[in-house]
C-alpha cells in the first residue's frame, strides 16, 4: 500500500473515531433523542473498504452505521443533523442514527431491522448487473445477520446470478449481550459456513487495516471481472454498550479483560505505530490530521444545533431518501 493510501485509511479511522466519540461527549445533553449505536474500535473495516469501493459503488448497512456512511462518502454535517432530528439531515430528520441514507455517495440505506438491508443489497447488486452499470453493491453486516433467514436466501440468490456483491461481516463476537456460543454451534466459522454456499469466503483481522484494504481490494478485482459474489468476515470488537454512549463492561456479559486486550491492538493505534516504525509518518502529523478532524466535527455540529426542525407538514410525506433542500 502507498503512504498516501495509508494516511487516507488513517485519516478516515480518526476522523470515524472523533465522530463517534464526540457523539458519546454531547449525548448527555439530550438534543440527540433517537438511539445510537456506535462502532468506536472497530473503525479499520469500515474504513479499508470504504477506501476500496469506487464512488460510483453502492452500499447498504444495518444499526450500527455510522462508520459505513461516511467510509462510503456520506455527508458528515447531513449525518449529524440527521441523529439531532432537523429538516437538514440525510434522511430528513426522520430517520435518526439508524436510518441513513446517501444517494449522492451510493450509500443507500441503513434499518434497524438485524438482516433487513441485505436482499436489499443484493437487489442494488442484480439492478446494476442488468443495467451493466458496473457497480459493486457493499452488504455491510455483523455476525448476528449469518443468524437470519434472510441472509441464506440473499446470498443464495447472489451466488446462483453471479451478482456484484461484496458481503462485509464485522464480527464483534456479540449481537446485543448474547456471546457467539450461545448462539452458534461450537466450532462454526463464519466464513467457513458461508463458503459452503459456493462463493468464495475469506477471514481477516479487523484491527488490521492496511490487510483488510488489500484483501477486499482482491475480491473487488473479482467481483468486477463478473466471477459474483465475495464474503469477507473480519473480527473486531465494540468498546462502548451495544447501544449509547456508555461502556458497560460492569454487566457481565463480557470482561473488563477481554475489552482490554482488544483495545491494546486496536485499528488506529495499529496503524500509526506502524508507520512510525516505518519513519514514514511523525506524531506531529497526527497531531496535524487530529486538528483538521476536530474542526471538520465541530463544524458539522454546528450545522446540526443551527438547522431546523422539519415542518409538522412533513411529517407524512414519503420523500425520505431525497436530499433535503
Ligand atoms: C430482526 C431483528 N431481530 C432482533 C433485533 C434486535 N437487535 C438489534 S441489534 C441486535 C444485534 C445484532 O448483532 P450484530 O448483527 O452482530 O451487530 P452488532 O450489534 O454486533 O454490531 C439485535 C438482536 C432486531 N433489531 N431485528
Ligand atoms: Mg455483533
Amino acid at each position: 500500500m502507498t503512504l498516501e493510501l495509508s494516511l487516507q485509511l488513517l485519516h478516515q479511522m480518526m476522523r470515524i473515531r472523533s465522530v463517534e466519540e464526540t457523539i458519546a461527549e454531547r449525548y448527555a445533553e439530550g438534543k440527540m433523542r433517537c438511539p445510537t449505536h456506535l462502532s468506536v474500535g472497530q473503525e479499520g473495516v469500515a474504513a479499508a473498504v470504504g477506501l476500496a469501493l469506487r464512488p460510483t459503488d453502492l452500499a447498504v448497512s444495518g444499526h450500527r452505521a455510522h462508520a459505513h456512511y461516511l467510509a462510503k462518502g456520506g455527508n458528515l454535517p447531513r449525518m449529524i443533523a440527521e441523529i439531532y432530528g432537523k429538516a437538514t439531515g440525510c434522511a430528513r430528520g426522520k430517520g435518526g442514527s439508524m436510518h441513513l441514507v446517501d444517494e449522492e455517495a451510493g450509500f443507500m440505506g441503513s434499518t434497524a431491522i438485524v438482516g433487513g438491508t441485505v436482499p436489499v443489497g443484493v437487489g442494488l447488486a442484480f439492478a446494476a448487473k442488468l443495467r451493466g452499470t458496473g457497480q459493486v453493491s457493499c452488504v455491510f453486516l455483523g455476525d448476528a445477520v449469518a443468524e437470519t433467514g434472510v441472509f441464506f436466501e440473499s446470498v443464495n440468490f447472489a451466488v446462483l446470478k453471479k451478482l456484484p456483491v461484496l458481503f462485509i461481516c464485522e464480527n464483534n463476537l456479540y449481537s446485543v449481550y448474547s456471546p457467539l456460543r450461545v448462539r452458534q454451534p461450537e466450532g462454526r466459522r463464519i466464513h467457513e459456513m458461508v463458503a459452503a454456499m459456493g462463493l468464495p469466503a475469506e477471514h481477516g483481522d479487523g484491527n488490521d487495516a492496511r490487510s483488510v484494504h488489500a484483501s477486499v481490494r482482491r475480491g473487488l478485482e473479482a467481483i468486477r471481472a463478473g466471477q459474483g459474489p465475495r464474503f469477507y468476515e473480519f473480527d473486531t470488537y465494540r468498546w462502548r454498550e451495544h447501544c449509547g454512549p456508555l461502556y458497560d463492561n460492569d454487566l457481565g456479559y463480557r470482561t473488563e479483560a477481554e475489552f482490554l486486550q482488544w483495545k491494546a491492538r486496536e485499528p488506529i493505534g495499529a496503524l500509526r505505530l506502524a508507520l512510525l516504525a516505518e519513519k514514514t509518518a511523525t506524531t506531529g502529523d497526527f497531531a496535524q490530521m487530529q486538528s483538521d478532524i476536530d474542526r471538520e466535527v465541530a463544524a458539522a455540529f454546528d450545522f446540526a444545533e443551527r438547522s431546523p426542525y422539519p415542518a409538522a407538514e412533513e411529517a407524512f410525506t414519503h420523500e425520505y431518501a431525497k436530499a433535503a433542500g
